[in-house]
């Protein structure tokens, strides 16, 4: 059977065909991609109001696409006091903000507790709020340094107070091209494991994938077909996340950075695949505010959110560092012909904005 009558049924593909799919054209890709979409979410795009906060930029690992981390390209080293931190959440709770995105280096100058006390702190001042953090790289990281086995670890994050797992870390699964961008941080595996075991503890979490750096269409495929295969016997996945790797100020020498029409295929092409996976999110701070909205027309569903402050695309030359008022997203996801809907973090419809 041809791919096209497998996307007119809407059936599953293989690696082969998921590959051979980058050859349609945009337009037909954004065609199928449009009817899962609108099978799943109609006109719906969703939306949450969260901020940011990436307490220490110390870290043991370099990656090489990483300007974020406090490395010879960026000699800024810092680490928030659990104070500081209180003071942002304090402030954001205030103004309305939902949810915190929590995602810091590998910093083996604070002891486990420090990290973990940021969590209880924030719940014990402000149990309603939503928490997501720390990647899977980051618990790779805390599990081996303080000698525990992964499922301890999550366990003891749970006690502290997160609620849910962001999707970072992730990368590219390839191990050889793994090996060339970020040797010695959590292996494949690893993530995999760590969100496998995260998702037995009844959690959700999120999946995303670094690309347009020195990875090929093939190791895109081979990355979404990992994450479909562990949804399959978990579900713990709410959404995934294709990050456009930003250019500058790292130790990965790519010029050119990605074409929209690359964005927007891989975009229709993970909408197509993952067909166990609710959310797609076009993540406005890593493709612009501009293709976000355009990728609302091939199969992304989710724009993030307000965000506040955002320091690692923006570390790498995305203009994301002040997020985006909540009105000005409003505003644009209803004047490019999409429905403005606020989530919480679990995506439970808040508010439908009109
Ligand atoms: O894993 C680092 C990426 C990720 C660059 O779960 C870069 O909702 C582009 O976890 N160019 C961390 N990307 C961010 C993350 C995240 C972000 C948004 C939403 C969610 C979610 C999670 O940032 C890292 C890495 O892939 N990153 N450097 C760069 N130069």
């Amino acid at each position: 059977m041809d791919i096209l009558t497998k996307l007119e049924r809407g059936e599953r593909l293989d690696f082969k065909e998921a590959l051979a799919l980058y050859d349609l054209d945009l337009f037909t890709l954004g065609h199928y991609a449009s009817m899962r979409r609108e099978a799943l979410h109609g006109k719906k795009s969703y939306f949450n109001i969260n901020r940011h906060i990436n307490p220490t930029n110390i870290c043991k690992d370099i990656c090489k696409f990483c300007a974020f981390s406090a490395h010879r390209k960026n000699p800024n080293p810092y680490t928030m006091s659990h104070q500081e931190i209180m003071a942002i959440v304090e402030d954001g709770v205030a103004r309305g903000v939902k949810e915190f995105h929590i995602v810091s280096a590998h910093n083996d100058q604070v002891d486990l507790e420090w990290y973990l006390g940021i969590f209880r702190k924030i719940k014990e001042r402000f149990p309603q709020v939503h928490i997501k953090a720390l990647t899977a790289a980051e618990v790779n990281f805390l599990a081996k340094e303080h000698g525990l086995q992964f499922g301890a670890l999550l366990d003891l994050m749970i006690e502290s107070g997160v609620d849910s797992m962001p999707g970072g870390g992730a990368e590219i699964f390839d191990e050889k091209i793994r090996a060339q961008i970020c040797k010695g941080k959590v292996s494949s595996q690893e993530w995999l494991e760590i969100h496998r075991l995260w998702h037995q503890r009844g959690r959700k979490s999120n999946a995303t994938m670094l690309f347009g750096h020195i990875e090929e269409r093939s190791h895109r495929i081979d990355h979404i077909l990992r994450i479909r295969a562990l949804q399959d016997e978990t579900g713990g996945f709410n959404c995934f996340i294709p990050l456009v790797y930003q250019t500058q100020n790292n130790y990965l020498n790519v010029p050119y950075p990605l074409t929209g029409q690359e964005y927007l295929k891989t975009i229709a092409i993970a909408r197509i695949l993952l067909d166990n996976i609710p959310h797609i999110k076009a993540y406005w701070a890593s493709s612009t505010l501009n293709l976000a909205l355009v990728a609302q027309e091939f199969g992304a569903d989710d724009l993030d959110g307000t965000i506040e402050q955002e320091a690692i695309q923006s570390a790498a030359g995305a203009k994301s560092r002040n997020g985006v008022k909540v009105e000005e997203l409003v505003h644009l996801i209803r004047d490019s012909g999409f429905i403005p809907v606020e989530r919480d973090s679990l995506y439970n419809e808040l508010k439908v904005w009109t």
